[in-house]
C-alpha cells in the first residue's frame, strides 16, 4: 500500500499508525502463519451485533489484507450473540479458531467453541455443533480462550473471565480434553489482580502468563504478567506492562504477543479506546514494541499513535 506525501510523491508506507487498521476490533489474536501475519479480533459492538468475526493478514504489520465473516451464528447453531476473542492455532496443516459465545451464565447454552479450515482465513466450520466447554467450572466464565503449544508437543488452554482462569489439555483432534498431567481435568491458575483475558509464551525457557485487569468498559483496563519454571504456576504477579497513556488513548489491554520467527522482536497487539470516545464497544486493535530488560522482566510497553515499523517476515 502507498500513501500519498505533500510532494505528491507516492511513497511505501513505512509505520503501521495505530490503530493498525480501520473499525471497532477488539482482544486482538495475532499468530503467524505462511511467512504472514494474522490478527483475529472480536467483532467490537453490541452484543447482539456480535454474531460475526472478520481476521486480518499482514506481509509487513503496516499492509492489512481485510478478510470478512470467517465464521459467524448461521454456522454456529448453538450462538445467537457475543461472539468474543479468538484463540487460533495450527495443527498438521488444519487451522484452528477457538471463540466463545452467548456469554454463557451457568445454566445457559454457550461457552467456549472449536472451528477448523483448511486456509487460515477460513470458511471455519463448527468442529462440534456444540460447546467445547460450556460449564462454569472454578467461578471461571467459559471465554477468553488462549491455545497454548508447550515444547512437549502437548496442546493446553487458559481460558476464564469473571476473575478466575483455568487450563485444561487438549486432546488429539481438539474434540474434547484429557486429564492434565496432575491427572485433574480442570486446574485453577488464577493470579493475583486476574480478570480475563489469558496469554502464554515462552523464551529463554521461561514460561511468562499475562492477563487482563480492570473492567473491559473503563479507562483504567490494563495487562500483568508473571513469569514461571512451568505451565502450571503458580503465578506471582511481577507488575503492570500495558496501561492507558492519558495523552495516546484508554483502555488498552486484552492482548496477545507477537514473536518475529527466529528472532528476539517482540510486539504486543492490543486493544484501546481512542481519546475522543466512551462507548465501551469502540475498541481498536494497535501494535507496539514489547521489550525485556537483562533479567528478563518485561518492560512498559509504550503505547504510540505512530504504531510500528514495516517488518517483513524473513
Ligand atoms: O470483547 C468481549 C470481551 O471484552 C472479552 O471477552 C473480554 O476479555 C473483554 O475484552
Amino acid at each position: 500500500m502507498f500513501s500519498c506525501t505533500n510532494s505528491g510523491k507516492n511513497e511505501e508506507k513505512e509505520w503501521s499508525g495505530n490503530p493498525v487498521f480501520e473499525g471497532w476490533y477488539a482482544d486482538p489474536e495475532v499468530i503467524v502463519y505462511d511467512d504472514k501475519y494474522w490478527i483475529y479480533p472480536t467483532f467490537s459492538a453490541p452484543y447482539e451485533e456480535q454474531v460475526k468475526f472478520d481476521c486480518f493478514s499482514s506481509p509487513d504489520l503496516v499492509n492489512w489484507t481485510k478478510h470478512e465473516n470467517i465464521i459467524d451464528t448461521s454456522e454456529v447453531k448453538w450462538a445467537h450473540r457475543a461472539m468474543w476473542a479468538p484463540g487460533v492455532i495450527s495443527k498438521e496443516g488444519k487451522y484452528y479458531f477457538f471463540f466463545a459465545a452467548n456469554d454463557v451464565h451457568p445454566g445457559e447454552v454457550g461457552g467456549i467453541g472449536v472451528s477448523v479450515a483448511d486456509q487460515p482465513e477460513g470458511p471455519y466450520k463448527d468442529l462440534l455443533g456444540e460447546p467445547l466447554i460450556s460449564e462454569n467450572v472454578n467461578g471461571a466464565q467459559p471465554i477468553d480462550q488462549f491455545v497454548f503449544k508447550d515444547v512437549d508437543g502437548s496442546f493446553y488452554m487458559f481460558y476464564g473471565g469473571w476473575s478466575h482462569c483455568n487450563v485444561v489439555k487438549l486432546n488429539d483432534d481438539f474434540t474434547g480434553l484429557e486429564p492434565l498431567p496432575n491427572g485433574e481435568m480442570f486446574l485453577e491458575v488464577t493470579p493475583e489482580g486476574y480478570v480475563e483475558g489469558p496469554v502464554m509464551f515462552i523464551r529463554n525457557g521461561k514460561y511468562y502468563f499475562m492477563w487482563s485487569e480492570g473492567g473491559w468498559t473503563g479507562p483504567d483496563y490494563r495487562v500483568a504478567y508473571a513469569i514461571s519454571d512451568n505451565p502450571f504456576g503458580p503465578f506471582e504477579r511481577v507488575g503492570t506492562v500495558l496501561q492507558q497513556d492519558p495523552e495516546v488513548a484508554t483502555g488498552a489491554g486484552h492482548h496477545s504477543v507477537l514473536n518475529i520467527p527466529g528472532t528476539d522482536e517482540w510486539y504486543a497487539v492490543y486493544h484501546r479506546r481512542p481519546l475522543t470516545e466512551t462507548s465501551p464497544h469502540h475498541r481498536v486493535t494497535c501494535i507496539d514494541k514489547m521489550e525485556f530488560n537483562e533479567d528478563g522482566k518485561i518492560l512498559p510497553v509504550k503505547i504510540t499513535d505512530k504504531g510500528v515499523m514495516a517488518r517483513q517476515i524473513d
